[in-house]
């Protein structure tokens, strides 16, 4: 699908409107980090229009995607809300023809980060908690940080999420854990 206004109909026909407004604001905001922090930003601004691409799939379907792709045990026992990022970097390949390794990987780990991020999957991921859609507590101290320092920005983020995911006593994926440690241990 070469054709923007085609792939944005295909997006948008995966979720509520909602869901499509946040979206262009990931895909924007992705933009605006790639040439900051100098990333690639049409992959930039094409892993934001895909990163949700089926959050609003029914989980069941999700889940199929995963376990017929093989995908460890571990996030399917894991929370839900991981799953879209999983799935979602499995069917943008079948349904959207998308064969770039660095936009599946963004779409991939936009969710739980992982150790060793790459700079467009760090743009997507910090992109995803600071469209400006978002308003969430703590979203303008990520907004700021994000003007200069992308990993200070995602290490505040991922640590946002963590203390809220402990705050609710629910459980955190080992990547999160691993991508926060990992960012931490290298800021100066
Ligand atoms: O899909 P979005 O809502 O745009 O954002 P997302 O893909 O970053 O999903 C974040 C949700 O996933 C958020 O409500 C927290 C939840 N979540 C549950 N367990 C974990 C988790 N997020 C991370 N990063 N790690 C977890 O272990
Ligand atoms: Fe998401
Ligand atoms: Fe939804
Ligand atoms: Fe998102």
């Amino acid at each position: 699908l070469r054709d923007r206004n085609a792939l944005l109909e295909r997006v948008r026909a995966q979720m509520h409107e909602k869901r499509y407004q946040h979206t262009l604001g990931v895909a924007a905001s992705a933009r605006e980090l790639a040439l900051r922090f100098g990333g690639d930003p049409d992959k930039a601004e094409l892993a934001g229009f895909l990163h949700d691409y089926c959050k609003c799939w029914p989980v069941d379907q999700q889940r199929d995607i995963l376990v017929r792709h093989d995908l460890p045990d571990e996030l399917l026992n894991g929370d839900k809300e991981l799953w879209h990022a999983f799935a979602g970097a499995i069917v943008i390949q079948s349904e959207m023809n998308v064969t770039d390794p660095a936009v599946i990987q963004a779409v991939r780990y936009h969710t739980t980060g992982r150790p060793g991020m790459t700079l467009l999957e760090k743009i997507v991921c910090v992109a995803d908690y600071i469209e400006p859609g978002r308003d969430f507590s703590g979203v303008d101290k990520i907004r700021e940080l994000a003007q200069k320092d992308l990993d200070r920005a995602l290490a505040t983020a991922f640590g946002g999420t963590i203390k809220f995911l402990i705050k609710k006593q629910k459980t955190v994926f080992p990547l999160t854990l691993l991508a926060y440690n990992d960012l931490v241990s290298r800021l100066d």
